[in-house]
């Protein structure tokens, strides 16, 4: 009985360690509060897909941002070969939405920077809205992109994709996360 007792008590303890533990690390790497949408593909693609021809987008543990794994792009043609994500229906209310994502680009390829884009689609005429600058990119180096999206009355669809400027070259994506924005003036 008194083993039973002392067992139970060091099982109790040990799921208190665990959990703090556990909370501890979720806190520590967390999106901004009130996003509407994050990944940072350690658990797949999820909804991403290729934009624009057949990139093979996949994830790979080449590199990572966070974790272990990101989001591989390769076998690109065109700038816009790129991963892509449809936003139409997490920007369900008009306003304003912030976008980031980090980007590496590894030392062989012949990526120069990357930006990011929205193919949105209002009563249906089709448009491409350049939402982040251009950040220069460094070989085998996480840099950051930060964009507004503002979403238009009338529309239809939207299309997020991590666009180089470069026609060819293998990139990587990690972390991204789109949560309401006040828009800019
Ligand atoms: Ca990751």
């Amino acid at each position: 009985m008194k083993r039973i007792g002392i067992f139970m008590i060091i099982a109790a303890a040990a799921l208190v360690f665990a959990c703090a533990t556990t909370s501890g690390g979720a806190a520590g790497g967390s999106p901004a509060a009130g996003a509407l949408y994050t990944t940072d593909f350690e658990s797949g693609i999820g909804d991403w897909a290729p934009y624009g021809g057949s990139p093979t987008i996949e994830v790979s543990t080449d590199f990572a941002h966070s974790g272990t794994q990101s989001l591989k792009t390769a076998d690109r043609e065109q700038t816009w070969n790129a991963p892509a994500l449809d936003i139409t229906g997490l920007t369900f209310n008009a306003g304003a939405y912030a976008v980031t994502c980090w980007v590496l680009v590894p030392k062989d390829s012949p990526v120069s920077a990357v930006k990011m884009t929205v193919e949105t689609m209002v009563e249906g005429a089709k448009n491409w809205v350049q939402i982040a600058k251009p950040v220069e990119a460094e070989a085998e180096k996480w840099v950051q992109i930060t964009g507004t999206f503002v979403r238009q009355k009338g529309l239809e669809s939207a299309r997020l994709y991590v666009e180089p400027l470069d026609p060819e070259g293998t990139f990587y994506v990690d972390d991204v996360s789109i949560a309401p924005a006040p828009e800019e003036k």
